[in-house]
């Protein structure tokens, strides 16, 4: 049986209580794999996917098949943006008839790698790999493909996927990765958060410190703005489980941390630098080293799941590669406890089989704004796949 090792800094997680227990009070655990904290036991194969493992009472399927979705953005009247990060394309996809298989219309093409997307005042808001272009919706809900360029950012190498967010003060938030593992970069916009106003002008870095914040999400409790963050690999001399992965809550002017520290203000080797980490913002919460987090929602619209569900989040964990043993590839939920992070456990598994080899990666997870169902981007498995209440 496996129990966490750092029961005593990661949260513990019913699933781990138990193991816990099963263990025996009083004597040493054997040693877990971090992450491995799921509550495994409690998911069921879905039904109409039986390799993929669902809360009981769920179905999944396959809503759309895609070549490399990334990012989804559920418009109000049940239909979807999706960026096709590598061939450069956005599509929406509707479900018009009802079947539970979306209609794909392509939307834009001759983008340069769309990631992050965001819907304001009639505009759809994307976030190319260099600057965040808009285009007016028509009445049919379809771009008029003008594209209009706004605010430009570095794009220079290392990190090319950016991320989108309108805020709950209007602002336009835009998560710009670094270029390299780990350095100190010569672009003071990268890294980092920034903010600009919606029509892209006055731009300026939030935070800091952010190597990779791919997920995005507005808590409409607080306003506050939540990001998923990669952290570095090859961090000697325990690469395998260090550092963790994050959870961060941006404050305006924060740093948190990278390329200096790690983890709790934990210095990075290469610099050593305490009196700088002990200026730094710690996670909100930490996940397992490489889980590779990127695309999350907070459950608020999704009807589908219980009430008392409706505070967390789910995140979807892309999986890693710099592990002998490969973690990952799954989505997870986020419990939130007096509004933090509180802990984590599976929420649907199964692209990852028992010897590591994967067949699908989830990119992202949404909600449906129309039915409430939970949408997962698979860029590996090239599909939009669909969970809803059976
Ligand atoms: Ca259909
Ligand atoms: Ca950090």
């Amino acid at each position: 049986m496996k129990c966490l090792r750092a029961v005593f800094v990661y949260s513990v997680t019913p699933w781990c209580a138990l193991a816990m227990l099963a263990c025996g009070t009083g004597e040493a655990a054997p040693p877990p794999v971090l992450g491995d904290q799921a509550p495994a036991e409690v998911l069921v194969p879905s039904p109409s996917t039986p390799d993929l493992l669902v809360p009981p009472g769920y179905d999944i399927r396959k809503f759309a098949t895609l070549d490399g979705p990334r990012v989804i953005l559920p418009m109000p009247d049940g239909s979807m943006f999706v960026s096709l990060t590598g061939t450069d394309e956005v599509v929406k996809l509707t479900d018009a008839n009802g079947d539970g298989v979306a209609e794909m219309t392509p939307a834009l093409r001759n983008l340069d790698s769309p990631h992050g997307m965001g819907l304001r005042d009639g505009y759809l808001y994307i976030a190319n790999t260099g600057a965040v272009v808009r285009t007016k919706l028509g009445v049919d809900g379809l771009p008029d493909r003008r594209v209009e360029r706004l605010a430009t950012y570095s794009n220079a190498g290392g990190h090319f996927t950016r991320s989108i967010l309108f805020g709950a003060d209007g602002g336009m938030y835009v998560s710009i990765g670094s270029s390299c593992n780990l350095c100190v970069e010569s672009s003071p916009d990268r890294a980092t958060v920034m903010r600009f106003d919606a029509d892209g002008r006055n731009g300026r870095v939030l935070a800091r410190g952010l190597r990779n914040a791919v997920g995005m999400a507005l808590n409409p409790e607080t306003g506050e703005i939540w990001v998923s963050q990669h952290e570095r690999d090859n961090l000697k001399p325990d690469h395998q489980n260090l550092p963790p992965e994050e959870i961060n809550i941006l404050r305006d002017g924060g740093d948190y941390g990278w390329p200096h520290c790690h983890s709790d203000r934990v210095p990075n080797p290469e610099f050593n630098d305490q009196k700088r980490c002990d200026t730094t913002i710690p996670p909100a919460l930490k996940m397992q080293a490489h889980s590779a987090p990127l695309g999350m929602t907070f459950l608020t619209n999704a009807t589908q799941v219980p009430t008392e569900w409706r505070g967390d989040l789910l995140l979807a964990f892309h999986g890693s590669w710099n592990r002998d043993n490969p973690t990952g590839a799954k989505v997870v939920r986020i419990r939130v406890k007096d509004r933090r992070p509180a802990s984590y456990e599976d929420f649907v598994v199964g692209w990852q089989r028992a010897d590591g080899r994967r067949w699908g990666r989830p990119a992202d997870v949404q909600v449906s704004l129309k039915d409430g169902s939970v949408l997962i981007a698979d860029d590996a498995g090239d599909a939009i796949w669909r969970l809803f209440k059976r």
